[in-house]
């Protein structure tokens, strides 16, 4: 279904040296950081381009769904949380443009990509944020989602990305616990909280699962990125980490996993759960998710109205350079 990345450079990998390729990979399997200006392969950069700036666009449009609930958070305390949490989201979408632009592409390319329809970004963030329980489900089940994927990105074979996952898992592991927060919160009030709580949970539970990515015999670029050691663990070992943690968290506080078939398996100490609708997931990767129209919309007339302010920051560097080359 999908072309690699490295079948699409596959021309340019024939013709690179053997030698350099040797090193390259005798330094990733003893654990070395590649870094910006150390030699890598044509397939390595582009593969890592693409999954960081996915990366970064997901944590930018993820702003949106929870953006939506700042000004009807239901009390100062929980706005100024939620503020906060939004504005750590931009700050982790702009470390993983920066380590992206080290490969050679700029930011403006990868908005255009994004813009364009060309880039893709999580799943998860293409549904609809419709109750303030929806808020708590958001930072327990895809907050912990992500920090289940991105802590063994903090030892992914590059650099600048992992550096950056250090200070994104940090932050995420706050946002979790504040997600978890408002969901114990609602679950210890009336009847109609706990209900809200266990109808954000039935409507984010699977939609979670996905956010893993494909099985992983039908995911084209783990076996490479593996091999390359920028993926430290596959889509489906993460995926079984995460049910196995977060079950119990519902559990404790009174909510049950919206999955018939979930059940205790003894002899793989882990969780035995039902088929992901993957019909679903693949609709949503190719930009049929319930609000992804109005995600995409949010996104470019953001970029369109704010022009002025890229502008106003190119003039002001333009004039002191100029005052620079004057003195
Ligand atoms: N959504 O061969 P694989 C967050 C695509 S951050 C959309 O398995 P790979 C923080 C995949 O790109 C959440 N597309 O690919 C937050 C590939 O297509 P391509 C984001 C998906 O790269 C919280 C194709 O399917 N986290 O939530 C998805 O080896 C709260 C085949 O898949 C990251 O990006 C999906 N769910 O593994 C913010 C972590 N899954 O590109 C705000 C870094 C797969 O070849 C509020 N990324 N696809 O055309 C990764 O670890 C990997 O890229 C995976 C996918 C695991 C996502």
């Amino acid at each position: 279904m999908y072309t690699t990345e490295l079948q699409k450079t596959k021309a340019v990998d024939a013709i690179e040296d053997p030698e350099k390729l040797a090193a390259f990979e005798a330094r990733v399997a003893a654990d070395d950081f590649i870094e910006p200006k150390d030699w890598m392969p044509e397939a390595y950069r582009r593969t890592l381009t693409r999954q960081i700036s996915q990366h970064a666009h997901s944590e930018i449009v993820g702003m949106l769904p929870e953006g939506n609930w700042i000004g009807r958070a239901p009390s100062l305390r929980r706005k100024a949380i939620l503020l906060a949490k939004v504005q750590d989201e931009a700050g982790h979408g702009l470390y993983l443009y920066s380590a992206a632009e080290t490969l050679g592409t700029s930011r403006g390319q990868m908005i255009e990509a994004l813009h364009s329809g060309k880039a893709k970004y999580s799943t998860i963030f293409n549904y609809p944020t419709v109750t303030w329980a929806d808020i708590g489900a958001i930072g327990w089940l895809v907050d912990g989602a992500a920090i289940m994927n991105q802590v063994p990105l903090q030892r992914t074979s590059y650099g600048p990305y992992a550096r950056a996952m250090v200070r994104v898992c940090k932050e995420e592991s706050f946002h979790q616990r504040q997600g978890y927060e408002i969901m114990m919160h609602l679950c210890q009030g009336t009847s109609e909280q706990k209900r809200m709580a266990q109808d954000a949970l039935n409507r984010w539970w699977w939609p979670s699962l996905m956010m893993f990515g494909p099985p992983d015999e039908n995911s084209p670029n783990t076996a490479q990125s593996l091999r390359w050691r920028i993926k430290r663990e596959t889509n489906d070992e993460l995926r079984q980490k995460f049910v196995d943690i977060t079950v119990p968290q519902a559990e404790a506080i009174g909510l049950s996993v919206p999955d018939p078939a979930l059940h205790w398996n003894e002899s793989k100490g882990g969780y035995d759960f039902g088929e992901i609708d993957w019909e679903e997931f693949y609709a949503v990767v190719r930009g049929e998710g319930p609000v992804a129209k109005e995600r995409m919309k949010a996104r470019r007339d953001a970029w369109e109205k704010n022009a002025w302010v890229r502008e106003a920051a190119d003039a002001y560097a333009a004039k002191k350079a100029q005052k620079k080359q004057a003195a």
